[in-house]
């Protein structure tokens, strides 16, 4: 097994269900059509499963519109999984419904509790582990107290949060940026400017192509929304095999390649 920050035997899904016309979006680009949104769900997976994974693919939860953005729900590391508290009240119930599933994996499933007055929130769209360390951007739907009870739980198991900070007006953290590999982050010229990637290497989305930021290094591919040619460029020029997956429908919701997933190696704790 390699890297462990994007080595996976395991994906997690949800099939978007007909309640998808209703989810949360910070500009109204457009009704996503369903039709085409479940085609590109179907490219998604096959991108997934082609690299060999076992894939849960979980039904579609009428209830929650925004159900099939299952990585804000939770975050999967080797040793355990914990379930997130969304800051988008809508989506509250959606890391609960995750439980069942995680339990399957995971001996630990930890969670972000509501602690009262004054609750923290977290989002796994804020969120990017890499090989040295775990990333927590303060968003619109991450706090300091949710970063900091997502901290005591994470370095029992050995791990150091660096909470840092989300450009205003993007949705996540990883909007923004991707890991590629051990040393190398896929970032937009405006989060990077923060300073939050030193000591990395920074691989720049090409001018214009910022919603190339969210893709996901997932074994040997690197998944990317298509429709980015300069910045699909860039990256098959720096070595990455790269697999293009349409993602004009799940745009108009703000979401992306990794909210679409849950990635995990729950067997390979060391
Ligand atoms: C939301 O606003 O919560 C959804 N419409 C989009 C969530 C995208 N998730 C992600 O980037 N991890």
């Amino acid at each position: 097994m390699g890297a462990r920050s994007y080595s996976f035997t395991h994906a997690i899904t949800r099939m978007p269900g007909n309640s998808i016309v209703d989810g949360l979006r910070a500009v109204d680009t457009g009704t996503p059509s369903l039709e085409t949104l479940k085609a590109h769900h179907k490219d998604y997976i096959k991108a997934l499963k082609s690299t060999g994974v076992d894939i849960t693919e979980l039904p579609a939860l009428e209830q929650f519109p925004d159900g099939l953005f299952v990585e804000d729900s939770a975050l999967c590391l080797p040793e355990g999984a914990v379930i997130m508290r969304p800051g988008a009240p809508s989506r509250l119930g959606e890391a609960a419904a995750m439980a069942p599933t995680l339990l399957q994996f995971y001996d630990e499933v930890a969670m972000i509790e509501g602690l009262g007055q004054g609750s923290g929130y977290i989002e796994g769209g804020d969120i990017l582990v890499t090989e040295r360390e775990i990333l927590v951007g303060q968003s619109a739907r991450t706090d300091s107290v949710g970063v900091k009870q997502l901290r005591e739980i994470v370095s029992k198991w050995g791990y150091s949060v660096r909470e840092v900070i989300t450009p205003r007006g993007v949705l996540h953290f990883k909007t923004d940026c991707s890991l590629l590999d051990e040393e190398t982050i896929l970032s937009t010229r405006k989060l990077s400017a923060s300073g939050c990637f030193e000591g990395y290497n920074i691989i720049h989305v090409a001018e214009g192509e910022e919603a190339a930021a969210n893709t996901i290094r997932f074994n040997e591919l690197v998944i990317m929304p298509s429709g980015f040619p300069k910045t699909a460029e860039i990256l098959d020029k720096a070595g990455y095999n790269i697999r293009e997956v349409g993602n004009s429908e799940c745009a108009k919701l703000d979401g992306g390649m990794s909210c679409l997933s849950l990635r995990l190696s729950p067997d390979a704790r060391n």
